[in-house]
């Protein structure tokens, strides 16, 4: 059987995780012949958001250090599968997607898979601003990767574990999202970016639009104009020298 881990990383997620848990087709990835673990980091959430993980039947693993980069580096840490799938506890994404997006990965043989949300059909899950902020940051990431992905802020991706390992991801915060693409594009591993459906957000939002817009353009240029390998201890990637770290219940 092949063997596929779903992180999510959640702040304060409590009241949205039983309608997220519960699109997570796991009978349906099971017939299609995947062994799914479902793997909730909490990120010092304030309410109940890893006990009511405990009691959907996920992994929880906590990770003291608030921020968007730092719950899936923690996540990331404890995952055993070989292949791993990410998106949002806010009920945006769509997990029940899952079995189709795994069958053109493994068909199409790719190693990294990121979804696009950007596409008209999904214009009205998403506030106005948040769209043409979407587009702006994609836009100015296309220009500088060179890599053509249209949805550089996606929170899902499905890749092989494998592939983490090899990458250099330093952000702590929501720029992790567009980091982890472009370092997965130009260190030259298979790559394919898919349409995907995107839902209204359940609860509160937890991103801060204008610091977070400011720190992904900051995080765009110093990526694209760093030298490779020159975070930690001879260019081992930083997430290799925190491994271990993070212990799941
Ligand atoms: N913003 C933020 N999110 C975190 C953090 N730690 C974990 N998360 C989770 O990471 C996911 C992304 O945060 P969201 O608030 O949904 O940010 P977003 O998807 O860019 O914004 P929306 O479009 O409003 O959903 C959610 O599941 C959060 O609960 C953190 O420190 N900051
Ligand atoms: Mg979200």
């Amino acid at each position: 059987m092949n063997t596929l881990s779903i992180v999510i990383p959640a702040l304060n997620e409590a009241s949205n995780l039983p309608a997220v848990m519960g699109t997570v087709p796991v009978a349906e990835l099971a017939a299609a012949g995947w062994r799914t673990e479902v793997v909730v980091v909490d990120n010092a959430s304030t309410d109940d958001t890893a006990a009511v993980a405990h009691a959907l039947g996920a992994r929880v693993v906590h990770q003291p250090e608030r921020g968007y980069g730092n719950a899936y580096l923690a996540g990331f840490d404890v995952a055993t599968g070989d292949v791993i799938a990410t998106g949002d506890a806010d009920c945006t994404y769509p997990f029940d997607a899952l079995p189709d997006l795994l069958r053109t990965l493994v068909d199409q043989d790719v190693e990294f898979m990121t979804t696009d949300r950007l596409h008209r059909t999904n214009r009205r899950a998403m506030k106005a601003s948040h769209f043409v902020a979407n587009h702006a940051l994609s836009a100015l990431s296309r220009t500088l990767f060179r890599n053509g992905l249209r949805d550089s802020q996606s929170g899902m991706w499905i890749f092989r574990r494998y592939i983490w390992d090899g990458l250099d991801v330093r952000s702590a915060g929501m720029a992790f999202s567009q980091e982890i693409k472009n370092a997965a594009t130009t260190a030259g591993y298979r790559f394919m970016e898919v349409p995907i459906e995107y839902r209204t957000r359940g609860g509160e939002v937890k991103l801060n639009a204008l610091p977070d817009g400011m720190a992904n353009l900051r995080q765009l240029f110093n990526h694209r104009f760093r030298r490779q390998g020159g975070r930690g201890e001879a260019g081992i990637p930083a997430q290799k020298q925190r491994s271990e770290r993070y212990e799941a219940v």
